[in-house]
């Protein structure tokens, strides 16, 4: 999808427009007072204090044909510079604009103001020569946004539009749009009903439904076979520690801000965890290690909490209650290129298995001109990045550097990936750390037998399981593969008075096999039942009519074919197992 936030053209183009949509929304509602109106990389928006009256989708019609109507007039654009005197004047009924012109830089003498016909608003520009340049726009949808992004401040209306050069990119890009609102997994998660969200909970805190709950289910199984096979030890640690825990891992003085708040029982004070590497840490240290032992993989599927802003909480992608797919792995510093090998060789191992494509791994370094923000070891920092960038030129994986994004504890290696909505977000990750260990005095005895400090590797493959489902819902379009379907197979009797008692063996007949079949055998039409089974995107529906039941065969049909293909009983069992077994994926 095109990015018009970098497209130069557009940009300015998506800017004018969002002034043109001011002013129509200010002739339609004249007590309209406006904040801030960015181009987006989905096009632009404009906050807007409308006073009472609340916007809803219905109402977007009205300002587009006012709209319309304005840019046909074609009234120049025209730029003005005025002092912050003078603009404090213009503008001084309007406490938004008086806060935007307070807030700017003291050196800022003038302030640049654009004006179309009766319509004035302070920008920096730049806009295109007349609002007649803008022909094929349309606006998208209004929501809530609060002042300045603070919930404690008043909510605002936000409209969101976007313009093109031409009608034919608009309806492209509509159609993108629509096809990427289809995939959401918000959508399909609440269609197949995935999981859902109760306020009474809370928000970012979904509760898994039976169908989601399977899917999940799946995944642990998986990645758990998985990390056992590569010497993985898994562990269960409660999703609480107490303040001290934190402040000794450094989380309580670095990352308080994304912690739930303390709270007291008897004497202890306690906090839910936003992370479980101090709990593995203390797994660790429960023991002597000798370096014979190491690398020690300590494995978790593991319950966090983190503080994220309302706005941003989404699905299952960005919650506050979330289980990481979580591992630390303690190593001698000798290992470290060895054992990210295996991480990142893992990595790959799994999206193969997913049919992941498309994804970039950044490696996020540190900066080297400003040595202060990291940990003090710079040999340990040398060594450490040529080791990460040789296992990656040594695997072949592509990779882009993030100079100055490593975590202060040591460098990173990030998997990124885009959903249907939103901007990039991280799946995977593999992260170093020379400084965890020290805080919690863990250490192993060497050839010598002295002591010496392990490194730590934190790593996650699916990153959490909320996330990882969210981007496999929107990957598959909630056509799963058949592994992982939450129903299999849908066995269908043509009339089922007829040959409803052949539907029942056979869905016998797959559930002994462990398959899941669901019998569907009500009183409706074949092709309503057809129909649903298709919506409901099964794998394999299965038709059985009097010639199925006569020669005990199975007519099926794959989710978005046409075509039946006929089988004995036995043989399609046999080719199921075999699908479910492989994780085969679906042709896409
Ligand atoms: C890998 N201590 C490490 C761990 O050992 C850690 O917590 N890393 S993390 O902060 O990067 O989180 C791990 C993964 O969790 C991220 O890569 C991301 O995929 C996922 N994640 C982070 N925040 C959220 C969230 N709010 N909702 C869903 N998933 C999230
Ligand atoms: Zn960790």
């Amino acid at each position: 999808m095109i990015n018009i936030k970098e497209d130069e053209k557009l940009n300015v183009k998506n800017h004018s427009c969002a002034h043109l949509m001011a002013q129509a929304v200010k002739h339609l509602y004249p007590q309209a007072k406006f904040w801030v109106g960015p181009v987006i990389e989905e096009g632009f928006y404009y906050d807007i204090d409308l006073g009472d009256v609340t916007l809803t989708d219905e109402d977007l019609p009205a300002i587009e044909k006012e709209m319309k109507h304005l840019a046909k007039d074609g009234k120049r654009i025209v730029r003005e510079e005025i002092s912050k005197e003078e603009a404090l004047k213009k503008f001084g009924d309007d406490p938004y604009k008086v806060d935007l012109i307070s807030r700017m830089d003291e050196d800022e003498v003038t302030i640049s103001c654009y004006t179309q016909g009766d319509f004035t608003d302070l920008c920096r520009g730049p806009h295109v020569e007349s609002v007649k340049e803008l022909k094929f726009f349309k606006l998208l949808k209004v929501s809530g946004a609060y002042w300045k992004g603070d919930s404690k401040n008043k909510m605002l209306q936000r409209i969101y539009g976007v313009c093109f050069d031409n009608e034919e990119d608009l309806d492209a890009y509509l159609k993108e749009l629509q096809e990427a609102r289809e995939r959401d997994h918000r959508k399909i998660g609440k269609e197949q009903e995935l999981y859902m969200s109760h306020e009474l909970v809370g928000a970012g805190m979904p509760l898994w439904l039976p169908n989601g709950a399977l899917i999940r289910k799946q995944l642990e199984n998986y990645i758990y076979e998985k990390e056992q096979k590569l010497g993985y030890q898994h562990v269960y640690t409660p999703c609480v520690g107490t303040v001290n825990l934190y402040k000794t891992s450094g989380h309580w003085d670095h990352y308080k801000e994304n912690m739930f708040p303390m709270m007291k029982v008897d004497e202890e004070e306690f906090v839910l965890r936003p992370m479980n590497c101090p709990h593995h840490m203390l797994i660790y240290g429960n023991k002597l290690h000798s370096y014979r032992d190491l690398p020690i993989r300590i494995g978790e599927f593991a319950t966090d909490f983190r503080y994220e802003a309302s706005g941003a909480v989404k699905g299952l992608e960005r919650v506050r209650c979330m289980c990481q797919n979580d591992a630390h792995l303690f190593v001698r510093p000798d290992q470290i290129g060895e054992e990210f090998k295996k991480v990142v060789s893992l990595i790959l191992d799994v999206y193969r298995d997913f049919g992941i494509k498309d994804y970039k791994f950044r490696l996020s370094l540190r900066d080297p001109e400003d040595k202060e923000k990291y940990f003090d070891d710079d040999e340990m920092w040398n060594e450490a990045e040529d080791k990460l960038r040789e296992v990656l030129k040594d695997l072949g994986v592509e990779y882009f550097e993030a100079v100055g994004e490593a975590a202060f504890y040591g460098p990173k290696l990030d998997v990124e990936v885009k959903p249907a909505v939103g901007p990039e977000v991280t799946l995977s990750t593999c992260q170093l750390d020379f400084l965890l260990p020290r805080r919690f005095e863990l250490t192993y005895i060497d050839s010598n037998g002295e002591k010496q400090i392990p490194v730590v590797l934190h790593r996650a493959i699916f990153g959490t399981f909320d996330r990882f489902t969210a981007f496999l819902i929107e990957e598959t379009k909630g056509a799963f593969p058949t592994w992982l379907s939450p129903v299999q197979v849908k066995v269908i009797p043509v009339n089922p008075e007829y040959q409803g008692d052949y539907g029942e063996e056979i869905n016998n007949l797959l559930r002994e096999n462990g398959i899941r079949s669901e019998l569907d055998a009500r009183n409706e039409k074949l092709g309503y039942r057809l129909r649903e089974a298709q919506t409901s995107k099964v794998p394999y529906t299965l038709i059985l009519g009097d010639q199925e039941k006569q020669d005990q065969t199975i007519s099926y049909r794959l989710y978005g074919e046409k075509d039946t293909t006929t089988v004995s009983k036995e043989e399609f069992v046999k080719l199921i197992t075999e699908e479910i077994k492989n994780k085969s994926l679906r042709e896409k």
